[in-house]
């Protein structure tokens, strides 16, 4: 199949894993093409069967807003049209499922080739920023329009239906995980220059949006520090970083915490981890949860949106209400002060893992995009 993936090219996770299953599609023999402004955080090396294709800014100094959606919508008409795919997946509704369906109507006005489109939706394009009332019509359109639709947890798909009245059907397609590169290394060098006396390594990775509730982590380590020898590992960057520096000095705990910043081998960080936090106040998901459990790292969660599907309470972890800092470091406390009850849950965390693998949620997609070709087949537009 010839297939174009389009998605946001940063570090979030909807980049993220249209960009693992396009890489996933290429090496299953599918032409995959990347249509993005930037090239996606986690493509890397050369692939034979992927391409790359780069909506350049719109420089103009009419344009305080400058409009990317139209550059968008004209690079999909092209590449679908010189490219010849079959089928455009978009990730994040916003704005990618309106363009799609844009570059759909042009190209059958301009050629009666008809392309069709699945969405995937992946979080906060429905929870918070679809049902923003200003945005809502257009994202309820552009998901209407679209030939499928996926979601990403079983929440994601009633909230969707719930909050839109969406009438499509939507199908669940659990994010995963692929275990060539996200599973536990030993990296015990690494855990020495960190730990040097064997001091327990906690670890948060998100983009620090206020969802995310980063504050949190830092709450519950200090708990956590307060009890045991610990240090807290501090992946990511984004608007309330500062606030959670700041907040560390205040609580005069910043000898055991490092903030790291982006990293692109999250996974050799997670191979010296612990523990994982991860408090957000909202999650689809938690693909951050499910890459820690790939490592053998048991997960402290609040039990918030699809977050239950992935992170089993009192078997890869422990789940708490949103804002818990007590129930939450005394999970923590619970699984740290425990060797072997650690490597049970650490255990679990894998086994759970695994039926998030690549090789297993691959192959839904696949069939759902021949499904969706063969009921295109039967469509006619208006
Ligand atoms: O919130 C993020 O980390 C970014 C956001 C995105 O779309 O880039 O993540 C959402 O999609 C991820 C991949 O499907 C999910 O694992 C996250 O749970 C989801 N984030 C939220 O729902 C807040």
């Amino acid at each position: 199949m010839r297939i174009g993936i389009v998605c946001y090219p940063t570090f979030g996770g909807s980049g993220v894993v249209a960009t693992e299953l396009g890489m996933g599609l290429a090496r299953k023999g599918h032409e995959v093409h990347f249509i993005t402004y930037a090239r996606p955080a986690r493509l890397s090396g050369f692939h034979a069967n992927i391409s790359l294709h780069e909506v350049g800014d719109v420089n103009y100094p009419l344009f305080e807003y400058p409009p990317y959606d139209t550059k968008l919508s004209s690079k999909l008409v092209d590449v679908v049209k010189y490219e010849n795919l079959d089928l455009l997946h978009v990730h994040y509704a916003i704005p990618h499922a309106t363009i799609a369906f844009l570059a759909q109507q042009i190209l059958w006005e301009e050629t009666h080739k008809y392309i069709p489109f699945v969405t995937t939706l992946h979080g906060t394009d429905i929870t918070l920023v679809g049902s923003d009332h200003s945005f809502a019509s257009t994202v309820k359109f552009g998901i209407g329009r679209s030939d499928g639709i996926t979601a990403v947890s079983q929440f994601l798909k009633e909230e969707t239906e719930k909050v839109f009245g969406v009438q499509n059907d939507i199908r669940v397609i659990y994010n995963f995980i692929d275990f060539d590169r996200f599973s536990k290394s030993n990296k015990e060098h690494f855990r020495r220059a960190i730990a040097p006396d064997g001091e327990k390594i906690i670890m948060h990775t998100s983009n620090f949006r206020s969802v995310k509730r980063a504050e949190d982590v830092i709450r519950v380590f200090k708990k956590i520090k307060d009890v045991i020898p610990a240090h807290l590992l501090m992946i990511g960057d984004g608007p309330e970083r500062q606030n959670c520096e700041q907040l560390c000095r205040q609580l005069g705990i910043c000898d055991n915490i490092r903030f790291l910043g982006k990293q692109g081998a999250i996974e050799e960080l997670l191979a010296i981890a612990d523990l994982f936090i991860l408090p957000s106040e909202n999650e689809s998901f938690g693909l951050a949860a499910l890459e820690a459990m790939a490592c053998e790292v048991p997960v402290i969660s609040t039990n918030v949106g699809g977050i239950p599907e992935v992170n089993i309470e009192g078997v890869t972890g422990f789940l708490s209400e949103v804002g818990d800092i007590d129930h939450m470091a005394a999970n923590a406390l619970k699984l740290l002060q425990n060797d072997d009850l650690l490597i049970k849950f650490r255990k679990n965390a894998l086994a759970q893992a695994q039926r998030f693998s690549i090789e297993n949620i691959l192959p839904q997609y696949e069939s759902y995009y021949e499904e969706v070709l063969k009921n295109a087949h039967a469509k006619t537009l208006v």
